[in-house]
Formats: structure tokens, C-alpha cells, sequence
């Protein structure tokens, strides 16, 4: 059974155990998908942030989900994209692989990632979904715990690209 889906929307409409949001260090809420979620989670979702003390680039941490239909969301913090030559890559890696991570040691079995770092953080969006992909691919093949992965692309050209990456296998 293959474990990886594509969706193309908004990620916090997705029923899953936990959707993972692209935050930033201090937990606390900003633009992009990170705006999103605070919005449709409630302010609850802050009074939670607010006690985790920020995050490292690379790391992630679970708060609830309230008003959302995910149970949990797992915020991890992508790299601010910096020209590549500053770990960029495998700080992004990092974010993916702590994310799953800590749906194991939840016990969440469904996880939905947005394309972390690929906005406001500039990352280019190709070498961003090939890691994505390898991380989340490799991943998978050393538990079973996880049931599904879903990609949720915001946009026509990150759709195209992971469904180039991905090709037959979704
Ligand atoms: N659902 C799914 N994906 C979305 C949504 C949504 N509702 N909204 C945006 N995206 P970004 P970053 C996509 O900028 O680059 C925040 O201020 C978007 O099209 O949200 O990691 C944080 O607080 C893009 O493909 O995150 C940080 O300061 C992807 O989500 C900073 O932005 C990530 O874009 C993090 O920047």
C-alpha cells in the first residue's frame, strides 16, 4: 500500500492526526500557513505556543489541535533560505524527519506537511520538494507506524513538481 498522497489546498481543512505547520523560532505565530493554522485552530493554540518556549531550526514540537479537524499539529521551523551553503538542506531534511519523529512518539499514525520553507523562507521550491520526498521516502521505509504522509501543495507550481517527483507512485 503506498503511504504517500498529494493533496492541492488548504491544510487546515485536512482530517488527519496531525498537519505539521512551518513556523518560525519563537512558536508565536506569523504569515503564511503558519497565519493560517493560528486562525483556524483559535487562540488557544498560542496559550499553548506560549508555553513551549520557541523552537530550533530543524526541531519540532506537538501542541493540540482545538479548533481544527486535526487532532494535533507539529510545529517544525524550516531554514531561512540563504543562498545553500549555510545547511540549508539538511537543516530542512531535519524538519521533516524530527516532524515524524514526533508523530511516532504520539502514536499518530496520519501526518499532512505543507512545503515547509518554500515561502516567506525563500527556499527554492524544487530542491525543497526533492528533499522533502527522500526525507519523508526514507523515512517510511524504517516504520510502519506511520499510515500516511500527505504532501499538501498551496500552489500550481509546487503541485506540478511533486507530481513530477512523485509520478506514478500517487
Ligand atoms: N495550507 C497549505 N499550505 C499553505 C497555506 C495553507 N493554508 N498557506 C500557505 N501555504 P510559508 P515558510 C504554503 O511562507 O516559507 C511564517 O510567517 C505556501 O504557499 O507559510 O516556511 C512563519 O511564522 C508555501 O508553499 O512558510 C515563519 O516566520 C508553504 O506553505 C515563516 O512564515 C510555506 O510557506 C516561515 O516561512
Amino acid at each position: 500500500m503506498n503511504r504517500i498522497e498529494l493533496y492541492k489546498g488548504d491544510i487546515t481543512k485536512l482530517q488527519v492526526d496531525a498537519i505539521v505547520n512551518a513556523a518560525n523560532k519563537t512558536l508565536l505565530g506569523g504569515g503564511g500557513v503558519d497565519g493560517a493554522i493560528h486562525r483556524a485552530a483559535g487562540k488557544e493554540l498560542l496559550t499553548e505556543c506560549r508555553t513551549l518556549n520557541g523552537c530550533e531550526t530543524g526541531n519540532a514540537k506537538k501542541t493540540q489541535g482545538y479548533l481544527l479537524h486535526a487532532a494535533f499539529v507539529i510545529h517544525t521551523v524550516g531554514p531561512v533560505y540563504n543562498g545553500g551553503k549555510y545547511n540549508e538542506a539538511k537543516k530542512l531534511a531535519s524538519c521533516y524527519k524530527r516532524s515524524l519523529e514526533v508523530a511516532i512518539e504520539n502514536k499518530l499514525e496520519t501526518i499532512a506537511f505543507p512545503n515547509i520553507s518554500t515561502g516567506i523562507y525563500g527556499y527554492p521550491k524544487q530542491e525543497a520538494a526533492k528533499i522533502a520526498v527522500k526525507t519523508v521516502t526514507d523515512f517510511l521505509k524504517t516504520s510502519a507506524t506511520i499510515k500516511k504522509v500527505i504532501f499538501c501543495v498551496f500552489d500550481d507550481e509546487n503541485y506540478a513538481i511533486y507530481k513530477n517527483i512523485l509520478g506514478n507512485d500517487i
